[in-house]
């Protein structure tokens, strides 16, 4: 098991969180204070008995779950506490960052207006910013399982908040829910027209349970055309999850050469049963192939943790060391889209964490990964 002392390290180490759903991040007790302040009937008589009905096979079993909880928020007061509390866990976590998912169609399409879902989560994230070292992004997520029209009138709605850049910070557009059947394909034309208008940021989740082929597709979508790529400071590609593009070896020699970063979310993969077991997590595989892989918490209120969890439960499985910790930090740091100074500085303190780390023993020496002790 992981001592207190290497928990706090991986707890100082600065972080950030480039794949989280704001919807996901609904701990059971702020839903009961939600459903008692609009006056909604939930079918549960206490938050242990939500906790204990989060028990998923597989992701769709989860996705049934989530959506008929994000039904909890009304208001724009709703969101503003949802994106508070989350802001809560990720700085006593030392995240620094956050780029933040957030699915608008799952609230429009019961009536609920953008605006009071963006303005809640953007109220929250400013004084968020002003109470602890933090900053973020929004990304506005497409439905997979719904269509392209949806999405593209989705995309028309955020329109009127994409001026204001500093202040809505909605950087790219997303895509979730129901993986397989919703190959990304199905949305280039809608992830192509954000591009247009200037949502440069994208990701799309790729291969958590669908087949290695669709992340081929997202990169086909996420590449920056050539002529874009000389005018523009090169973004890195993101995909989220990505877990299955371990099975296909030229494919993760691509994903290698074009220094694709991966939004990987250990505790999801382990509660939806994308790996049976925490030994057979692709982490180790994507390490060693030279990925620019990344730590996440995806949904956090449903999978068990936050993102330090996410780094523990890999620690305590001796899937990766501290040294690696510092690896995934600095590759969320690098990937984030925050300043350039604040960039350099993060690097410079993961730097430094880095040196004050004993040495790996030698290859070959019997050694033992070095621990900290308490
Ligand atoms: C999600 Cl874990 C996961 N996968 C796909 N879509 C999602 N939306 C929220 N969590
Ligand atoms: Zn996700």
């Amino acid at each position: 098991m992981a001592t207190q002392e290497e928990i706090d390290f991986i707890r100082r180490l600065p972080k950030a969180e480039l794949h989280v759903h704001i919807e996901g991040t609904l701990e059971p007790e702020l839903m009961f204070k939600l459903a008692e302040r609009n006056k909604i009937e939930i079918p549960y008589k206490s938050v242990e008995e939500v906790r204990a009905a989060y028990q998923f096979s597989n992701l769709q079993d989860f996705l049934d779950i989530y959506y008929a909880g994000a039904g909890i928020l009304q208001k724009e007061q709703g969101f503003y506490d949802l994106a508070a509390e989350y802001f809560e866990h990720a700085a006593a976590d030392g995240v620094v960052d956050s780029r933040i998912f957030f699915d608008p169609q799952t609230h429009t399409d019961r009536g609920i207006s953008y605006d009071a879902v963006i303005q809640g989560l953007v109220r929250a994230a400013h004084d968020a910013a002003e109470k602890f070292d933090i900053t973020f992004s929004y990304v506005h997520s497409f439905l997979r399982h719904l269509t392209e029209e949806a999405a593209f009138e989705s995309l028309a709605m955020a329109e009127p908040y994409l001026d204001d850049k500093d202040f809505y910070r909605i950087v790219g557009v997303g895509l979730d829910s129901s993986e397989v059947g919703n190959p990304p394909k199905k949305f280039a034309r809608v992830i192509a027209k954000a591009v247009e208008m200037d949502l440069e940021e994208n990701s799309i989740h790729a291969a958590e349970e669908g087949p290695p082929k669709y992340v081929r597709q997202a990169l086909k979508i996420l590449k920056p055309k050539k002529a874009d790529r000389k005018s523009k400071t090169l973004k890195p590609i993101i995909i989220d999850h990505g877990n299955r593009a371990m099975e296909d070896p030229a494919l993760v020699a691509s994903l290698r050469e074009d220094g694709v970063v991966l939004t990987v979310c250990p505790l999801s993969n382990l509660k939806l049963r994308v790996v049976t077991d925490i030994s057979k997590h692709p982490i180790r595989k994507m390490l060693d192939a030279g990925l620019k892989a990344t730590i996440n918490s995806d949904d956090p209120a449903y999978f068990g943790g936050y993102i330090v969890d996410n780094f523990v439960v890999l620690l305590d499985a001796d899937e990766i060391d501290l040294r690696d910790c510092v690896t995934l930090a600095r590759n969320s740091i690098e990937a984030s889209n925050m300043g350039h100074n604040r960039k350099m500085h993060y690097l410079d303190v993961l730097q430094e964490m880095e040196d004050s780390l004993p040495l790996r023993p030698v290859a070959g020496a019997g050694g033992q990964a070095p621990r900290l002790q308490s």
